[in-house]
């Protein structure tokens, strides 16, 4: 084996980006009373149920999230996304996960075709494997649940 497929050995990604962090402080009728460490905790249970590790991370940055997806090319075996406002305007993470090669799934917390148009589109909707909004944080075990068939499936 690889160093590389070693250090991917079960380990999925979670990334969340722009003002995720401030969950569980603000508009509950819209994104839930749960924090972020909340969700990440969610997150790594998830997982492990399926015998996976969860590496979470968040943050504003596009770039940093862009950085995150290059190095997932080689350390994880599939990713759950969130890219908050940036699924609406970014090309760039668009183009990021495409070209990862990893199956991806996308997340939002909200029903964004139930809110206002411009949330109606996501760049990263036509390069996901599977998308799951308006479950709030349950979203995020579904998608995990759904990674971790996508990554056996891929293994066998
Ligand atoms: O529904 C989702 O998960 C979103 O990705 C959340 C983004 C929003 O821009 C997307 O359209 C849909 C915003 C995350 C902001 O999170 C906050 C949480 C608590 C208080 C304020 C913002």
């Amino acid at each position: 084996m690889s160093q590389d497929a070693k250090s991917a050995a079960g380990r999925v990604l979670v990334l969340n980006g722009p003002n995720l962090n401030l969950l569980g402080s603000r508009e509950p009728a819209i994104y839930g009373r749960e924090t972020l460490a909340d969700v990440e905790a969610l997150c790594r249970d998830a997982a492990a149920a399926h015998g996976l590790e969860a590496d979470c991370r968040q943050t504003a940055h596009e770039g940093v999230l862009i950085d995150a997806i290059h190095e997932a090319r080689s350390a994880h075996r599939g990713i759950v996304i969130n890219p908050g406002a940036y699924s609406h305007t970014s090309v760039a993470i668009r183009d990021a996960l495409a070209a990862a090669y990893l199956p991806v799934v996308e997340v939002h917390l909200s029903n964004i075709h139930r809110r206002e148009s411009f949330r109606h589109h996501s760049h990263v909707s036509a390069v996901a494997d599977a998308v799951i909004c308006g479950a709030g944080s349950h979203g995020y075990a579904l998608a995990l649940t759904h990674l971790a068939q996508l990554v056996n499936k891929e293994a066998r």
